[in-house]
């Protein structure tokens, strides 16, 4: 069966240990690859193969940088149909959506980051007859990108691109429970012929490789994504280190819908925002609040909607829902399920563990479920479920919608539907969220800072942003 290696210095390594852990198929349950178990050995030596790497890599004009990395996107397109096949064995998710979305994404980080260090200029404030001032920007040094499970390469990618664009040299770990992109991506930089030891790819769990990626001391710089509690524990590793951090974490957004909103495409589009990967991204809307005069007509066209969402094997082609990533997943969800019966919620749909026929037997499926008659203030509508499930609640005025909207303790993205232009700015503006989608969601302009307010992270991601994070300013005085 095959296994998983980490690409250390350049080279494809068993863990230091030979320790392997199984690799688990949602849409089977069966293990179909194993992956490197690695621990803080492992770490050191990816850590001194990136601070060996780092004095060429940061030297290397940003152009031939960014060719490496324009060639690796290439290599991505070129082998399309192989990662979205991997990507949807590995998390579940119907290979339609990673062909159309995870895959393309995580080659245009690439493309993006690659030409991006060549535009990313700094500043000079110049004094009138006294003085001029200008900021050069220095790599940060070696970086720990770590990553999550629900968007595996396309996430993982989104840290690596930038980090290695601003000269940084990385050691990366993505998700114990979707290695297996990042893996092929290790193979990609070796065709590549990306020079040894700039990005260090080590496999492994939270606590085993995670922990000491933030440990280490040679690791100037970490850009997370995951978990709020997780955020948590390595906020308080890191921060003592004054190690730079950028943390990516849940969400628990609103999605708001007024009466004069296009209502064929809210509907649309808020069935995406509630169901694409099974609810497991962290932009996911999984609160609808809907203006009481339209709520039963949305209702009825949701549900309509809903019950065309097949759920079926990833692999075939008519699969609108694939399996949740795992069983503790999956039962998570199913509890936060319970929780909604027990706080009062009506069921409109779903609600059930699919049990499917063949391959499928022991997946980990579920029914997209919808509940209304929820208090706005009871834990399903604050904490993160991610999982394939969303609340219906009616609102009367903008002012209470916007408290509902703003009563969690997260605040990454938004959703307003309404052809008031007015109206969507004024509540865009008063939204605590990171994001605001107005008529749309999950549209991607990888120049706009990404992340959240509140718990739902800390500093900003994407465009220059990004290059910002990765690079430290000096500022430089010369007295005229
Ligand atoms: O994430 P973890 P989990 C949310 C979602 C989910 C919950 C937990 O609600 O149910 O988080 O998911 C690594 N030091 N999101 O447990 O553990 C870990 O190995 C360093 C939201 O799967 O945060 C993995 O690579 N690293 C979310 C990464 O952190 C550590 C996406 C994320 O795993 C570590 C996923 C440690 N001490 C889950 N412990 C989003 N915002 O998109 C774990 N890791």
């Amino acid at each position: 069966m095959l296994h998983l290696q980490n690409y250390l210095n350049g080279q494809l390594v068993p863990p230091a240990a030979g320790r392997y852990l199984p690799n688990l198929e949602p849409a089977t349950g069966e293990v179909f690859s194993y992956l490197p178990d690695s621990d803080a050995e492992d770490v050191a030596r990816a850590t001194a193969a990136a601070e060996a790497a780092l004095p060429a890599w940061r030297r290397l004009p940003a152009e031939d940088r960014g060719r490496l990395l324009v060639r690796i996107s290439e290599l991505i397109e070129r082998d399309l149909e192989r990662l979205a096949q991997a990507e949807s064995q590995d998390n579940g998710k119907p290979v339609s959506l990673a062909r159309t979305v995870d895959i393309p994404r995580a080659a245009s980080n690439f493309a993006f980051f690659g030409t991006a260090a060549q535009h990313f200029a700094s500043e000079t404030h110049f004094q009138e007859g006294v003085a001029l001032n200008y900021t050069v920007r220095h790599p940060l040094g070696v970086v720990g990108c770590i990553s999550p499970w629900n968007l595996p390469l396309y996430l993982f990618t989104w840290k690596i691109a930038p980090a290695l664009a601003a000269g940084c040299t990385v050691v990366a770990k993505p998700s114990e429970i979707t290695p297996y992109t990042a893996f092929l991506l290790s193979e990609l930089c070796i065709e590549v012929g990306l020079p040894a030891g700039v990005l260090n790819i080590v496999h492994g769990t939270g606590p085993g490789a995670g922990q000491p990626i933030i440990e280490h001391p040679g690791i100037k710089g970490i850009s997370f994504t995951g978990g709020t509690k997780t955020g948590e524990q390595i906020a308080r590793t890191a921060a003592p280190m004054f190690k730079k951090l950028s943390l990516e974490l849940g969400g628990k957004n609103p999605n708001i819908v007024f009466a004069d909103c296009d209502l064929a495409e809210t509907v649309r589009t808020s069935l995406r925002s509630s169901f694409a990967n099974q609810g497991q991204i962290c932009l996911c809307g999984s609160r609808i609040f809907i203006e009481r005069s339209i709520y039963e007509q949305f209702k009825t066209d949701f549900l309509a909607g809903v019950a065309d969402l097949t759920v079926a094997d990833p692999q075939l082609e008519t699969s609108r829902q694939g399996a949740l990533v795992s069983e503790a997943h999956l039962q998570k969800v199913l509890c936060y399920i319970a929780l909604a019966h027990a706080e009062g919620g009506t069921l409109l749909a779903g609600g059930q563990r699919v049990m499917l026929d063949g391959r499928c037997t022991n997946g980990y499926f579920l029914q997209p479920t919808v509940f209304e008659g929820l208090a706005p203030d009871c834990r399903v509508n604050r904490e993160e479920i991610f999982g394939p499930v969303v609340t219906l609640t009616p609102f009367d005025t903008e002012e209470e919608v916007l408290t509902w909207a703003n009563g969690t303790d997260y605040g990454l993205a938004a959703t307003i539907w309404t052809r008031d232009l007015n109206r969507a700015h004024r509540v865009a503006h008063q939204l605590h969220s990171g994001i605001v989608w107005i008529n749309t969601w999950l549209h991607r302009d990888l120049r706009t800072p990404f992340g959240g307010m509140k718990n739902s992270g800390v500093g900003r991601e994407g465009g220059l942003e990004a290059l910002r994070f990765f690079t430290e300013a000096q500022s430089i005085t010369v007295k005229l």
